[in-house]
């Protein structure tokens, strides 16, 4: 092998470390889960691939969380108890938080301050004053949501 041809190489090598590096330092997030100024996930639900992650924005003044409801969850990340700061706890800045989904199946989730598990399993408007209000005036629907992943590229 001339020197030349050595060289190059090596500069594939290289960069193809690089590149490699960069993609597992920072896992691309794919879709994004607002909270607005009220007691709710926007959108509710949403789908991604095995391998993406999500990113929770906190943009309510006041503090939500992300719950995994363990019963029906299949896609990872049992145990999920996490605050998510609103404006006025954190700086004036939103609150946010990020889960990697790495195999195929159901993230559900809600927010324990605004819905609770019946005996079901099912998200529960905790009422009378939270969740979301409807044109009424009532807080009949509890804060939830769900992920759906779908199996990525080459599962
Ligand atoms: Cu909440």
């Amino acid at each position: 092998m001339s020197s030349t041809r050595l060289f190059v190489g090596l500069i594939i090598v290289t960069l193809g470390f690089g590149i490699s590096n960069t993609i597992y330092a920072a896992p691309p997030i794919a879709r994004q889960v607002i909270v607005p100024g009220e007691d709710r996930f926007s959108p509710f639900a949403i789908t991604i691939r095995s391998g993406q992650s999500v990113q929770w924005v906190n943009l309510d003044t006041d503090d939500h969380t992300v719950v995994s409801n363990d019963f029906f969850n299949t896609a990872g990340h049992n145990g999920t108890n996490v605050l998510l700061k609103g404006t006025d706890s954190n700086g004036g800045v939103p609150g946010t938080f990020i889960l990697h989904f790495s195999h195929p199946g159901t993230f559900v989730y809600y927010c324990r301050f605004h819905a609770h598990l019946d005996n079901f399993h099912q998200p529960a408007a905790p009422g009378p004053d939270g969740g979301i209000q409807d044109q009424n005036g009532n807080f009949g629907t509890p804060m939830n949501g769900i992920i759906t992943v779908l199996p990525g590229p080459g599962q």
